[in-house]
Parts: structure tokens; sequence; C-alpha cells
């Protein structure tokens, strides 16, 4: 693309909108979409056909070939080649080389023409009829799997609209307890929907040498976190996403826990710490020996509690659920693995060294976090906004106040509808 100085053609009152829908960075090709009453005008300013017709003469949907120019005579006979297609009457997609300086210039040229340079999901937000499409289509850029892609395509083809408006529908006929059956039913949900475009924080954690990254690198399927026979090794957390059964999940590997006096270790123990505080589940690995026997001593005293390795001052929250492994399995004969089957049902053996245990605990990983997962066409709430706008119809439906409730959920799937007060 030439970079000419050019003289731009005075900035004129225009209702288009020009925003790039390719994903930032690099790529072969970035699309850039004009949008408004007068796109394909202004798109045939610049835009030069290989054959004789511009764009405004072209049928809607027909692709057509060109160079992209600066629109005047100085930079009539160069350009960058580029596709371009009117996708209706008010729309126009410019396919041009994925490069940040093409992109940049044609982007430059519209906006010299008046036409809004903006954020496509701006421009999505306000031009979607139904605030769930558009918060659905800004999703499905961030999701990284296909499973939750389809969950997010669902919402997006009116799954979660149509729940809302079968609970406005049992508002409307005074079923007011079937429509919060709805409502919980969807919060319950959003636990999944959360996740769609934000993967699951899983927290390796555990005593130190007992084969926490060796774990880690074999359920990530790479060598990711260095392993080392030597207590402490892990400083650092080390983090990486990955896909079980078709939820992304980002796995860190945490320091080894055990008071130190070592200043840099204790650093690394505070920060796995941190680590373990935000995590959706934590994978306490342990191995047998000392701390076995003490975690066996736990168990005796009390078999409902779950049992845990770590030392006292690192102690887990309540709050976040943890699936127990014990690592090293490798190392025990037959008859101790076959006993403890019987006698440790709540933990999981593997082996980092040989695999064993490894796809059950991937399995056994997938099971705390998605326990019930989405059927097909099932609606699933997936953003703040969408259970901010639930949470306060819960609310309303328990003090009575159903037609705040209806209102609310109105308000969730309607954008001509008041935003609902808090
Ligand atoms: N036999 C056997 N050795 C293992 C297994 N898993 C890890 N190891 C070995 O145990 C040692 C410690 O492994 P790491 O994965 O570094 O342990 P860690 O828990 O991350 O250790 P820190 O980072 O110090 O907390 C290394 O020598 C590993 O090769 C296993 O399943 N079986
Ligand atoms: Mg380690």
């Amino acid at each position: 693309m030439s970079d000419s100085a050019t003289a731009a053609p005075p900035a004129t009152e225009c209702d288009a909108t020009a925003v790039v829908v390719s994903p930032s960075g690099r790529g072969a090709v970035a699309v850039v979409v004009v949008d408004g009453t007068d796109a394909a005008r202004l798109v045939d300013a610049c835009f030069r056909p290989a054959a004789a017709r511009g764009l405004a003469a072209r049928a809607v949907g027909r692709i057509v070939f060109g160079r992209w120019t600066t629109g005047d005579a100085a930079g009539e006979n160069i350009g960058e080649e580029v596709v371009v297609c009117r996708k209706s009457d008010t729309q126009v997609e410019v396919h041009c080389h994925g490069g940040a300086a093409a992109v940049a210039r044609i982007l430059d040229d519209l906006a010299k023409r008046g036409v809004n340079v903006a954020d496509w999901r701006k421009w999505r937000t306000q031009s979607a009829a139904d605030p769930v499409e558009a918060e659905a289509d800004i999703a499905l850029a961030a999701a990284t799997t296909e499973r939750a892609a389809r969950v997010l395509l669902d919402q997006r083809h009116g799954a979660l609209r149509r729940a809302v408006d079968k609970a406005i529908e049992a508002l409307d006929d005074g079923a007011p307890d079937c429509a919060a059956a709805i409502v919980a039913r969807l919060l319950d949900r959003y636990r999944i929907g959360r996740h769609l475009a934000a993967p699951w924080r899983v927290v390796l954690a555990g005593p130190p040498n007992v084969g926490k990254s060796s774990l880690i690198n074999r359920l990530l399927g790479y060598e990711r976190a260095i392993v080392f026979d030597q207590p402490g090794t892990t400083r650092d957390v080390v983090s990486a996403t990955t896909a079980l059964d078709g939820w992304a999940i980002e796995l860190s590997d945490t320091a080894g826990l055990r008071e130190s006096s070592d200043a840099l270790e204790q650093a690394g123990v505070d920060r796995a710490r941190a680590q373990i505080e935000r995590a959706d589940l934590v994978v306490l690995v342990d191995v047998d020996g000392e701390t076995g026997d003490r975690r066996q001593e736990q168990h005796s005293e009390n078999p409902l509690s779950p049992v845990s390795c770590l030392p006292p001052s690192c102690t887990l929250p309540p709050s976040i659920p943890a699936l127990q492994v014990l690592n090293k399995s490798d190392l025990r004969s037959g008859d101790e693995l076959r006993a403890a089957a019987s006698t440790e049902r709540d933990l999981l053996h593997t082996s980092a060294k040989t695999g064993q245990g490894i796809a059950e605990l991937a399995a056994a990983i997938v099971a705390r976090l998605v326990a019930e997962p989405p059927s097909p066409g099932e609606a699933v709430p997936f953003t703040g906004r969408q259970t901010q706008c639930l949470e306060r119809a819960a609310c309303a439906l328990r003090e009575q106040r159903l037609h705040d409730a209806s209102a609310g959920l109105r308000g969730m799937i309607d954008r001509q509808w008041p935003a609902p007060s808090p």
C-alpha cells in the first residue's frame, strides 16, 4: 500500500461506521466492515474494481476483486489488492492484507470521508436488535473451544431469550413459582456460562517434591514446568491453558507448600497461596510417606471431613473445592494399590512417571467443574449483566414485587426496555 501524501477530501456528514472484525495481530487476511446507508458509495470512492463496474452497481452477495487506492488523482494508480462484497444494502465487507498497515490505511481513508471508525464490540452492541445476541457475538470471539462455542451459539440463536420469555409468560399467567424456578435454574447455569469465554482455573498444590510439576506436564502433554528431584524446585506460579473434554482450563503449577526460612522459597509459597485463593478447583497432590501418614491420621479421626496434605499454616479456604491425588503410585506394589483402593476411595492414584491414572485425573477435574454439562439448546447465561438482571428478578420475586421481576427480565433480553433499577 502506498504512503503517498494526498490531500484529503473534506469530511462530510456521514452515518457510516467502519470496524475491523478480524482478530488483532498479524493474519493472512483482515476484514473491515463498513456499515451505513452510504456504505457502498463510500467504499467505491477508494475501490477500483478489476472489471468495469463499481461496487454500488453490483448485486448484494457478489464478490468483487480490485485495488484500494487513495481515491484521488495522486494515488489513482497505486494501491493494495482487496476483495470487497456488499453484504446487504447498508453493509460492505472489505477483505485486505492481514498486516496492520493495510488495515490502518483503509480505516484512515474511510475516516477522511467522515466514516466513524469504531471498536467492533461497541458497534455490535449498538447495532444488534437483541442485547443477548450482541453479547454472544462478543463471547464467541473469545471462546477457545468448539464445545464452548456451541453453547454460545445456542444462546445466540435464542436459547436464553426463550427461557427468559417463558419466565415472563409464567409471571403474566400468575405463576410466580414457575418463573422463580426458571430464574433459579438460569442463575445456577451461570457457573458454567461464566467460563465459556474465560477458562476455569485449576491449581495444583501440595508439599514439595510430590510430582506437581510432573503432573501438570502430563496433563498438558508437553514439558511446561521444570521437574527436578529436589524439594522446592518450583518457585513461581507456572500456568498454561489446555482443553479437557472440550472445556478451556488454565492449569497452574505452584511452589511446594511448606514452612520455609528461605525468603525466596517463602515468596513462592505466598504466590501459591494467592493462586489457590483465586482457584475454581484445587488439585491437592501428595505421596505416601510422612505427609501420607498424617493424612491417614486425619482421615481416621474424621472420615467425613476432607483430608489435607498441607501444613497447618497452608490450609485450604473451605469455599474452594478440592480433589485429592496420591502421586507416584508406580512406587507402590500391586497389593498396596489394591488395599488403598478399598480404604482411600476418595483419593485418585496417579503416576506422572508411567501415565497411570492421568486420564482419570483429567476426567475427575472435568466432573468437578462441569457436573452437569449443558444439553443442546439449553439456556445458559454467560455475562455479568445477564446475571445481575436475573439476580434482581430473583430478589423481586422473593419480595413478591412481580411487576419489577417482569420488568427486570424484559430488560435482560430487550434493548428497548429500560434497565432495571438495582
Ligand atoms: N517414581 C515417580 N517419580 C515421580 C513421579 N512424579 C514425579 N516424580 C519425580 O519426583 C521428583 C519431583 O518431581 P516434581 O514434579 O518436580 O515435583 P514437585 O511437586 O513439582 O516439586 P516442587 O516444585 O519442589 O514442589 C522428580 O525427580 C520427578 O521425576 C511419579 O509419578 N513417580
Ligand atoms: Mg514443581
